[in-house]
């Protein structure tokens, strides 16, 4: 990897890049592959009978195939283009929940990013269905000791397999199989994991995986719903209107095929071409290697964040394996106020509570400091925040 392939950083060498949980930075050849279809094929997909509209979903078509081959699923059908994790959690949750009944439980975790809490609360709100939770622990891993008891009478887990807070990765096998146990579905919330390690849904298991293209490299507003075809089958659409539809008559309407029965209107085209170019690139340089540039990087940013005196490091303690994922608070100094003070410096990081706020009110903050790195984060960056967070207690005393 080199950091010359990211024009933002060839261009602001002096940037500390430390928010790509929020978002990733994108290399130019993702820039590349957006501009050259608008320059060069920049019309609709799967309606044209000219060569230029068959060009354009040839190209939009062999992403899915990427899709499909980068996370190892079994059909191209399989792979829905979404706008991002969010929407694939509301599809699921509008879709395949109105299967659901009162008294039916969805089990959720502590760690949950608000994307894969909300929609399931209006399920509840919607269908009499009951949430429940997996508790984490106060080291800030799952605590599974109950696990066996927490599974009875579930439908649907749902569960993210990274953390966008804790950095920790849950062992989503075990867990399939917990929920495969008791006639239970599982969902894997990919936001983050997808990006970071490799995935294999078949060797996982799951049912559902979502995950956003922006995160990896990829263009903001494309996101990819995986679901196993069977249960895809028994899904009804979640939007209505053109590219989904079979046959149209005044009174009645039947589907496509999935995917296309849940992708309706047209898609972010150049947007799903740009993921392509994504794809490529961590496919080259091997998401095995991502994942131990990851660990490594998450070593020694726990390491040196130690070094600070009055930091108190969620997660430090984890036994879960971990990501570049450092949340913290520095004592007596508010997460903004840390956050405008790195600014100044040319360090991005997140300040707030994350999109996590149960996870937060369970140990006792309000809001954390954030920083997250990915494949082109160096020792340096990670150096370079360990000053500024001295600094900032040195304005601060
Ligand atoms: N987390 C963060 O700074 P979207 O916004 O749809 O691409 O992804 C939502 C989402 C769902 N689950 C997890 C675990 C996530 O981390 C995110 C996005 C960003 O942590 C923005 S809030």
């Amino acid at each position: 990897m080199n950091r010359s392939d990211f024009p933002l950083l060839a261009n602001n060498p002096k940037l500390v890049y430390l928010d790509s949980s929020a978002t990733s930075i994108k290399p130019q050849v993702v820039i590349d592959a957006e501009q050259n279809y608008y320059a060069n094929f920049g019309v609709n997909i799967h309606r044209g009978v000219y060569a230029l509209s068959v060009q354009a979903t040839d190209a939009y078509e062999a992403v899915r195939e990427q899709v499909k081959n980068f996370i190892h699923a079994r059909s191209t059908k399989e792979i829905i283009f979404t706008k991002g994790t969010t929407e694939g959690l509301n599809l699921v949750a509008a879709s395949y929940g109105a299967q659901f009944h009162p008294g039916d439980v969805i089990l959720v975790t502590e760690m949950e990013h608000h994307a894969n809490i909300v929609p399931w609360q209006k399920v509840c709100a919607d269908r009499g269905t009951i949430l429940r939770w997996i508790p984490v622990t106060q080291k800030g891993d799952l605590d599974l000791s109950n696990i066996d008891e927490l599974v009875q009478g579930v439908k649907l887990v749902a569960v993210t397999q990274m953390s966008n807070v804790l950095g920790v990765v849950n062992d989503i096998k075990m867990l399939a199989e917990k929920a495969h146990a008791v006639g239970a579905k599982i969902l894997v919330d990919g936001a983050q994991s997808v990006a970071h390690l490799p995935i294999d849904v078949q060797d996982l298991d799951c049912d559902f995986l979502v995950f956003s293209a922006h995160k990896m490299l990829g263009p903001t507003g494309v996101g990819v719903l995986y679901v196993k075809e069977e249960i895809l089958k028994t899904m009804e659409p979640y939007q209505r209107g053109g590219d989904m539809i079979l046959e149209v008559t005044k009174d009645s309407a039947t589907w496509n095929e999935p995917p296309y029965k849940f992708e309706a209107g047209t898609p972010n085209i150049a947007g799903v071409i740009g993921f392509g170019a994504a794809l490529k690139y961590l496919t080259d340089f091997g998401m095995e290697n991502v994942w131990k540039h990851e660990q490594e990087l998450s070593k020694y940013g726990i390491e040196q964040l130690r070094t600070i005196s009055d930091i108190h490091i969620l997660s430090a303690a984890a036994e879960s394996p971990r990501g570049a994922i450092f949340a913290f608070e520095l004592t007596g100094v508010h997460p903004h106020d840390v956050g405008s003070i790195l600014d100044e410096q040319g360090i991005c990081i997140r300040a707030g509570h994350h999109c996590a706020m149960p996870l937060h009110k369970k140990f006792g903050f309000v809001a954390t400091t954030r920083a997250s790195g990915y494949l082109y984060t160096t020792k340096d960056d990670i150096d370079a925040l360990v000053v500024g967070l001295k600094k900032v207690q040195e304005m601060f005393r």
